[in-house]
């Protein structure tokens, strides 16, 4: 081929000039950077090259990872994972062979990424997201996806979602916001574990999570530092009453003192919130994860004590007094700490006492077991009103795609939604993004502390800087942020 017809083959002549008269045009300060920027934008996008591997996961247990290559770089992606206990959410793929990492490696997953999800996705548009999920989701045509991988799914998705945003050189959260039809970028109020139990914590107490809300907040920024400020003051409070012991810390990074009493507990927390100088700016919420200590149809209060097992059964009944009496201003007698959000309160298959706490108003009911981010499930306890809130854990659903219409379909029912991390993490700051972009309000993201947790708080800390004045933080309007959505000004 000669030198002309290369030239005329590529249009070369004609881009080149394009680039220098638009350099001209806006008069570049530096026109060789500005004409790089502006031919590198001609290039049409499309996805080169996937390659995955095995990595660890917060817990140690290994997980996947996946590098996405397009022409604008290349966009790395992890899938969280967590209790391996599942039933009703999507499964993850893992090879069984007891002789490598307990028969929790991963090698299945990364192979069916290298070999038949790159094959079909090589060459898309990075920008298409829901043809990129449809085209993954088509490759497994089992419900519960346990043939790819719903860790290999979710890896590629999330890649592909960064990979788009950079192409479109707009923030991820931007990019999320339009995949979903959302017309404002909202900072979510963060939900901060402060205590941990249940099965992430080797403590007596039940409960799973105690989290602290600073909706009273004006930013971000500030419900952070409010939320670290009660962590540590906490941290001394336990070190005084329990001893160093009791400053271990659980799976999310928690406190664990050894209590058994869930009262005990959100006591200290609220004397932290007292000495942090918070009190009515900051709520309380807990997870509950009732499903761990389910016993028949009663509640074993004591389950991790094997000596006293089964001593402290609650019946359902029981457990929704007490659930009332926290919400109720008699307990918190300063009336300025709320509690204001209950996860999984009881069984994962207890519709019949979730419904009827739920009946009683006095807080945000939210469904993590019991609906395990399942369609089908959320779509029944919507038509029964069993709760308010849904915990969105996305590798539950297995793409950003299903994501965004899962959460779509939880407001739509005027439900809570909360982008929730799993108890496996790793150092991807996704959902942090997600929760901007799809203005949930919400974010759970564990303890204000250990890398894993922190980098999704600290990416919502660069977004909030990022999207500078016109940063919008949920606040008082953790459970209904669209009302600001319509002040909130995209940030393009
Ligand atoms: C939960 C999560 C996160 P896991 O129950 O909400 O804390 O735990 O990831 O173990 O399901
Ligand atoms: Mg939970």
């Amino acid at each position: 081929m000669s030198v002309q017809e290369y030239l005329d083959k590529h249009m070369l002549s004609r881009k080149i000039e394009d680039a220098v008269n638009a350099a001209v045009r806006s008069k570049a300060p530096d026109p060789v950077l500005y004409i790089s920027n502006h031919m590198r934008r001609a290039v049409s996008s499309a996805i080169t090259k996937i390659k995955a591997r095995q990595i660890l996961d917060s817990k140690g247990i290994p997980t996947v990872e996946v590098d996405m290559y397009t022409n604008k770089g290349m966009f790395r992606a992890a899938a969280p994972s967590g209790d391996l206990d599942k039933i009703y959410e999507r499964s993850e793929l893992r090879d069984g062979d007891k002789g490598k990492y307990l028969g929790n490696s991963v090698s299945k997953a990364v192979r069916n990424i290298n070999e038949k999800i790159a094959e079909a996705l090589i060459g898309m548009d990075p920008t298409l997201q829901s043809q990129i999920d449809h085209t993954i989701m088509d490759l497994d045509k089992t419900e519960s996806k346990a043939e790819l991988g719903v860790n290999a799914m979710l890896a590629v998705s999330m890649a592909a979602c960064k990979a788009g945003a950079a192409e479109k050189e707009v923030l991820l959260c931007k990019h999320i916001a339009d995949l979903s039809g959302q017309s404002g970028l909202i900072l979510p109020v963060p939900a901060i574990t402060v205590i941990s139990g249940g099965k992430h914590a080797g403590n007596n107490l039940a409960a799973q999570e105690i989290m602290i809300l600073p909706v009273g907040a004006n930013t971000f920024e500030e419900a952070m530092q409010m939320g670290s400020e009660t962590y540590y003051h906490l941290k001394a409070i336990i070190l005084e009453k329990y001893g160093s012991i009791g400053c271990n810390v659980g799976e999310d990074g928690g406190l664990a003192p050894n209590i058994t009493d869930f009262r005990e507990a959100l006591d200290l927390v609220k004397e932290a919130i007292n000495r942090a100088g918070c009190n009515g700016r900051i709520k309380m919420a807990m997870d509950v994860a009732a499903t761990n200590f389910c016993v028949g149809n009663k509640y074993d209060m004591d389950f991790k004590s094997p000596d006293k097992s089964g001593q402290v059964f609650k019946t359902g009944e029981e457990m929704a007094e007490m659930y009332a009496q926290l919400c109720t201003v008699i307990y918190f007698v300063c009336q300025t700490i709320q509690f204001v959000s209950i996860e999984d309160p009881f069984d994962r298959n207890d519709w019949l006492h979730t419904k009827a706490f739920t009946d009683l108003g006095l807080c945000q009911v939210v469904g993590d077991h019991l609906l395990s981010s399942d369609p089908k499930r959320l779509e029944r306890a919507i038509d029964e009103a069993s709760c308010n809130g849904l915990l969105l854990k996305i590798n539950q659903v297995g793409t950003v795609t299903d994501a965004i219409e899962v959460a779509k379909q939880a407001k739509d029912g005027n439900w809570g939604v909360v982008i929730s991390h799993r108890s496996g993490e790793t150092e991807d700051s996704f959902i942090a993004d997600l929760a901007v972009g799809l203005a949930t309000g919400q974010i759970k993201a564990g303890a204000p502390c250990r890398g894993e947790r922190v980098a999704k708080y600290n990416q919502l800390l660069r977004i909030e800087e990022e999207l500078g004045e016109q940063a919008v933080y949920a606040g008082e309007n953790w459970r209904s942020p669209e009302i600001l959505a319509f002040t909130s000004v995209l940030f393009c």
